[in-house]
This record gives C-alpha cells, structure tokens and sequence, in this order.
C-alpha cells in the first residue's frame, strides 16, 4: 500500500485466522505426499487424514472438503429433505454468512433462532419448537457452532451441548456442528475434543484456521451419513482428484492444536490493552479464544478506527456498526500484539 511517498508494508493481519500462511513444514510434507485420484477413494493421503480426523472427533467417518462451508452446507443436505426445517442461532455462520446456501441448494427451511449460542441455549432450541401442524414444517434439525464466531469466539461448555443434545434427540431432531473452531474451544476449556462432538451427529471442523493448513475442513458423522455427504460433495463439483497434496498439510495441521493456547494468550492481551484506550470497549467476559470484539463508542466510529490501524499495517475488520473484529493466530506473535496497542495508543488517545 502506498500513501503520499510513503510505503506501509501490512504486518500484522489480524482480520481472520483464515490468514495464517502455511508452514514449511506443511510446504514439505505438501512436496512429498503420496496421492491418487480421490473421487475413486484412491488418494491414500486424503484416506490417512480422515481417519485421523474421524479418530480425533471420535466418529466413525470422515470427509475431506475444500471449505468449512462447504462441510456445513453437505451436513444440512445429508440430514434434511427439501422443505424441512433447520433451527440454527440468527447469528450463527451457517445463516448469516454462508450465503443462503440452505434455500438455494437444499429448499430447507431455516428457523433463526436468538440466544441460541450464547445465554440460554437448551431454553431456546426449547422456545423454537412448533407442534406436529399441517401448517408447519417438519423440524429435522438442530445446528450448533463451537466455538461461536460472531459471539466473539466463546466457548459453549459441553455440559451445555449434552444437554441441548438431549433435548434434540428425544424429539428426533439430528444435531450438526459447526465446529470450524472446536479445538479452540477444547484447548480453552482444557478438555478432550471428543466431550465436545459426543454431543451431535456430525461436525464439521478446519484445518484452515487457527491449525494454519491453506485449504480444508472435514465432516465426520456415521458411515452412513459421510456415504450420503460424499455424493452430495460430488453433486455440487467438489469431488477433488489427487488433493492428497493438500491434505498433507492438513496432517500437519493436526500437530498444531495444543499450539492454539498461544492465540488465546495473546488474545486476552490483545483484549486487555485495547479496552484500556478511550473510545473502545471490550466485553473482557466473552474474550474466551482467539476472536477480540472491540466496541467503538468514542469520537471515531469503527469504521474510521480500522483505517486508521491500516496505516500502521494493522489489519483488522468492522464486524457491526459500531464492533471491529481482532483475531490472533499462528501468524500473530507478542510483539505483533504489543506493536497493535502501542499504535493504537498512539492514534486514538
Ligand atoms: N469464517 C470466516 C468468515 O467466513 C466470516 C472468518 O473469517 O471467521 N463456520 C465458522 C464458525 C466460521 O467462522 C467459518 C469461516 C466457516 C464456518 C466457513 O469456513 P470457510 O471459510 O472455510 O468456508
């Protein structure tokens, strides 16, 4: 970016943990990676990563995809018939940032759903429920996100999640989860990854965020359900053919998960240092992960505070109004973290 003579080199990208650059561990095991067409099952690299990845999450399969809203959209297909109805939080990825994707390829019914994800979640899957009604859609499923992104990355406990699940499955509603960022919320927790995902019928999780891999997410469920998810993956020309080579990184990426404390760490610093400038606020009880949500109530609206830190190199995102969202990951180090207050001390005060 250039201004007036003067050359601004982008160092600290904290707009997304989509950002991290992959690794030359990654780039190496990417060179080496044994592979095959993947459409005839036959990339064993692929093969390897959703064992491992149906291993970790404790399901019997897995299945490897190009994005994470790629694995959302073949759950919500896989669980559902056209016309069925899915109960999913109003702020959840699924519904507010995967494009409509649930109308546009599957004609299922999204019922949005306030509080779902933060505050009392079992009492609000309870509140959107609907009688057996020839008036109403059948409700087939329920969808969670652990870590929740546009709650600012908070964890929901998986004592929570049991029991919401419980709910679910006495009145035989499948539950999916969005799980892009659930070892982040069992690295938070300090808890096995598995006590997370006993809680649903499938999840989807990426190696493409915070674990640093340049491409991927899996799903994993039954056998049945990823047989059924496989085709719809073919359906909508995401049959990949010798992306082994992209898996390798995935591998790589699992060796990653324990480092997400780190972000977590630099986060609550993060956190600590732009609430104490004036202007900015910072809900210190909802800074769980690796995701910062600052509020600007001061002279400069959000908008103008992101540009601003965009002169300095510091890249960071409106995420509302008056909200700018920070997320620290593999990429962001200490001192990234000490030079975004210090300039942020600087412009704003
Ligand atoms: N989130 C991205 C953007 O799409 C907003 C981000 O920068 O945070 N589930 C959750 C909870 C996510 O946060 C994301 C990505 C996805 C699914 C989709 O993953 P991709 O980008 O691989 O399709």
């Amino acid at each position: 970016m250039a201004q007036q003579g003067v050359i601004t080199i982008i160092s600290v990208d904290l707009r997304s943990d989509t950002l991290t650059l992959p690794s030359l561990k990654m780039r190496e095991a990417m060179s080496m990676a044994p592979v095959g067409d993947d459409v005839y099952g036959e990339d064993p690299t692929i093969n390897k990563l959703q064992e491992a990845a149906a291993a970790l999450v404790g399901k019997e399969a897995a299945l490897f995809n190009p994005s994470g809203t790629m694995g959302n959209q073949l759950a919500l297909l896989s669980h559902t018939s056209r016309g069925d109805e899915a109960i999913v939080d109003e702020d959840a990825h699924i519904y507010y940032y995967e494009v409509g994707a649930p109308a546009m390829w599957g004609g299922i019914s999204i019922k949005p759903v306030r509080g779902l994800l933060s505050g009392e979640g079992p009492e609000a899957f309870l509140e959107a429920l609907r009688p057996a009604d020839i008036h109403f859609p059948l409700t087939r499923l329920l969808c969670l996100e652990n870590t929740f992104n546009r709650g600012g990355g908070t964890v929901m406990a998986p004592e929570t999640m049991t029991k919401i699940y419980s709910l679910a499955r006495e009145r035989s509603i499948n539950v999916h989860l969005d799980g892009a960022r659930i070892f982040n919320a069992a690295v938070a927790l300090d808890r096995d990854v598995r006590e997370f995902t006993a809680s649903c019928d499938s999840v989807m999780f990426c190696l493409s965020k915070g674990l640093g891999a340049p491409v991927g997410s899996m799903l994993a469920g039954s056998r049945g359900f990823i047989e059924k998810a496989r085709k719809y993956r073919k359906a909508l020309g995401g049959g990949m053919r010798q992306a082994g080579v992209l898996a390798a990184a995935g591998l790589v990426a699992l060796d990653n998960i324990a480092r997400l404390r780190e972000d977590h760490q630099n986060a609550r610093v993060l956190a600590e240092g732009m609430a104490a400038l004036p202007g900015i606020s910072v809900d210190m009880d909802r800074v769980h992960t690796n995701i910062v949500v600052l509020r600007a109530q001061g002279r400069l609206s959000a908008a103008e505070i992101v540009a601003l830190l965009g002169e300095r190199g510091i890249r960071c995102a409106t995420f509302g109004p008056d909200l700018i969202r920070m997320v620290t990951h593999l990429n962001i180090s200490p001192e990234d973290v000490e030079y975004t207050i210090k300039a942020a001390r600087e412009l704003i005060s």
